[in-house]
């Protein structure tokens, strides 16, 4: 339960009596800001601030040459911006863009929960940068912590009519899941009529918030790029005549573990019944309050809802549900998955318009020698008058242009090459990475600056192969963390070492199995010897239609995995 004896307290873990002593998200922060003599927050604020959306970080690639000069690590700050079911407009791009150049490392990053993150950012300007954000009606608050994320949503643009409705529940999950102190008003905006006003309840989820971070997403089949068996809570749109009448609901998803830790593992989420639609927030709000009231608040590597379901069973799970909804869920209704990428280039939607599907490698915005990426989507976002959707695969779709616009937006796409990538193999357009270094404190293998390098060695084996076109999912993480959903690629990596990784084989095409470890780690001669002769197979004996996580299943490379249990068995 949430409220803690002083006793009770003590046996909690460090964060719980941080977050108990924190004064609704306070702690002492303005001090810690307000202090000229480090880089860094005070210790305890580093774990308030996440609820703010910010990560304290030091750039790794500076670590060793900062220590031998005996200075402190070079702190630096990640800031995370939500964009509930990844929709912004051109404005608020434009004003991103330049706050990236103005106050961090001159780079966007699109993460795989379809918001942005700004690296880099030094304490000194972490005011202004997240006051900016602000002024262009954005925010950070909640996109870390242990509360409701960035709900992410699947754009669907060539679905249109019915994602603005699902986008719509998006929109209204995340407000209404957003904490509500005034502590982020009173730090980052210096907003004195909100200080007056002081806001101290927190209606849903008291003053300790939620035992872990919580994950809400909505996809609306046969889309599935979302991920949605990875949230600890799910909403599947259900249709009828293209009018959404519900969603099915899932609940305890969730894929990081630790190496070496069998009781720690990914778990993807059962479907547990429908709901009507007017119901749906009452349903997060009440399976939020029982992860807040039996979630683990002592053991942050157990904390998670998927844990709670398995210790208590998806049974009790829905029994508690019904008993606190005053009405019962009804049976889950049929839906069908057809995959989770995205599809690329130009889609039409309704009303005449048109949506371009960009994709960006690794979700990383950046002007190179080769490419002016962000050069080439700010001169777009100033000639564009539709929005920006941000996918949960790191791209970027270029939403609601116009027919009478499209050949603007096109002459811009030819004249920085952004559509480029689109010559690419069927690998290399669903392959992802995690960030890892430099700026991730918990990385223990290159993910995000590695695997183009080895995406351009694993493409000779595909061309080989005549697999140019076979869209196959490739995910890999720096940790077994699991950021871009490592446990859910057909192929995945996830980083022991300098150099080495465990490869995973066998998750389902579209978000419905996780993978099972196949070779335990390797470095990168040895990845390109094992896949090279079951890459080879795959194209010599695949059945019309056979998906690669399928094949290996099939052959004997790996077990299925069924639940989250045996994916270490
Ligand atoms: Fe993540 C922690 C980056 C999606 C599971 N994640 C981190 C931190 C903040 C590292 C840290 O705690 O110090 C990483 C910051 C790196 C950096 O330098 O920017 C980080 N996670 C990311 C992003 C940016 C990866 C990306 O390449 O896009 C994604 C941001 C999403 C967002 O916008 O909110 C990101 N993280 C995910 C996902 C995928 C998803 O949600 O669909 C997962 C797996 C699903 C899940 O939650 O189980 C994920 N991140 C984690 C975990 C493991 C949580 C667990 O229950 O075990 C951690 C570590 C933790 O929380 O202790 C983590
Ligand atoms: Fe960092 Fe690990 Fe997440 Fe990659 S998976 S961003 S290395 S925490």
């Amino acid at each position: 339960m949430t409220d803690a004896s002083s006793e009770d307290l003590k046996k909690r873990s460090e964060v719980e009596r941080i977050k108990d002593a924190s004064d609704y998200l306070r702690g002492t922060l303005v001090q810690s800001l307000n202090n000229p003599l480090t880089g860094a927050l005070a210790e305890s604020d580093t774990q308030l601030s996440k609820f703010h959306g910010i990560y304290q970080q030091d750039d790794r690639d500076l670590r060793d040459e900062r220590r031998r000069q005996k200075l402190e690590p070079h702190y630096q700050f990640m800031v995370r911006i939500r964009v509930p079911g990844g929709i912004c407009t051109p404005s608020q791009w434009l004003e991103v863009d330049r706050i990236a150049r103005s106050w961090c490392n001159p780079a966007i990053r699109l993460t795989t929960r379809q918001a942005c993150q700004l690296h880099g950012v030094l304490k000194r300007n972490l005011k202004k940068t997240i006051a900016e954000i602000n002024a262009a009606l954005l925010d950070t608050i909640a996109a870390c912590g242990d509360v409701n994320r960035n709900v992410t949503c699947n754009p669907n643009p060539y679905q249109s009519r019915l994602h603005e409705e699902v986008y719509e529940y998006t929109r209204r999950l995340s407000e209404h899941l957003a904490p509500r102190t005034s502590a982020y008003h009173e730090i980052w905006l210096d907003n004195e009529l909100v200080a007056s006003s002081r806001q101290d309840e927190e209606p849903i989820y008291g003053k300790h918030y939620l035992p872990r971070k919580f994950k809400i997403a909505l996809a609306v089949p046969p889309s599935n790029d979302v991920d949605i068996f990875a949230n600890d809570l799910g909403f599947t749109a259900i249709a009828e005549n293209e009018r959404l009448t519900g969603f099915n609901v899932s609940a305890g998803g969730g894929l990081g573990m630790t190496h070496g830790e069998e009781n720690t593992y990914p778990r993807l989420a059962d479907v547990i019944g429908y709901c009507p639609k007017s119901k749906t927030l009452q349903v997060a709000e009440e399976i939020v309050r029982i992860q807040r009231d039996y979630g683990d608040r002592i053991n942050r590597k157990h904390a998670r809802l998927k844990y709670t379901i398995d210790d208590r069973g998806v049974e009790w799970f829905k029994y508690e549900l019904n008993n606190r909804l005053g009405w019962s869920l009804d049976a889950p209704r049929p839906f069908i998955f057809a995959h989770s990428g995205d599809r690329y280039g130009w889609v039409e939607g309704t009303n005449d318009t048109w949506h371009y599907t960009l994709f960006i490698q690794n979700g990383r915005i950046v002007d190179t020698a080769n490419c002016l990426l962000m050069t080439g989507l700010r001169e777009i976002a100033k000639v564009h008058n539709g929005d920006f959707r941000l996918t949960a695969n790191q791209n970027l779709i270029i939403g609601r242009v116009s027919a009478n616009r499209k050949p603007v937006i096109d002459a811009l796409l030819d004249k920085y090459q952004l559509a480029n990538t689109l010559r690419k193999t069927g690998l290399y357009l669903n392959a992802m990475a995690c960030v890892a270094f430099p700026t991730c404190g918990l990385a223990m293998a290159e993910s995000e600056r590695y695997l183009p390098s080895l995406l351009d060695k694993l493409d000779i084996i595909i061309k080989e192969a005549g697999l140019e076109n076979e869209p196959i999912l490739m995910r890999m993480t720096g940790c077994p963390n699991g950021c871009a959903r490592s446990p859910l690629g057909e192929i995945g990596f996830i980083g022991k070492a300098p150099g080495k990784y465990n490869l995973y084989l066998g998750a389902g095409f579209h978000g419905q199995r996780l993978n099972k470890l196949y070779r335990e780690n390797i470095n990168e001669e040895q990845i390109l010897a094992e896949l090279s002769p079951v890459l080879h197979r795959y194209a010599n004996e695949r059945k019309p239609g056979e998906r690669f996580g399928d094949f290996v299943i099939k052959t004997g490379y790996v077990k299925e995995v069924l639940t989250g249990r045996d994916f270490h068995s």
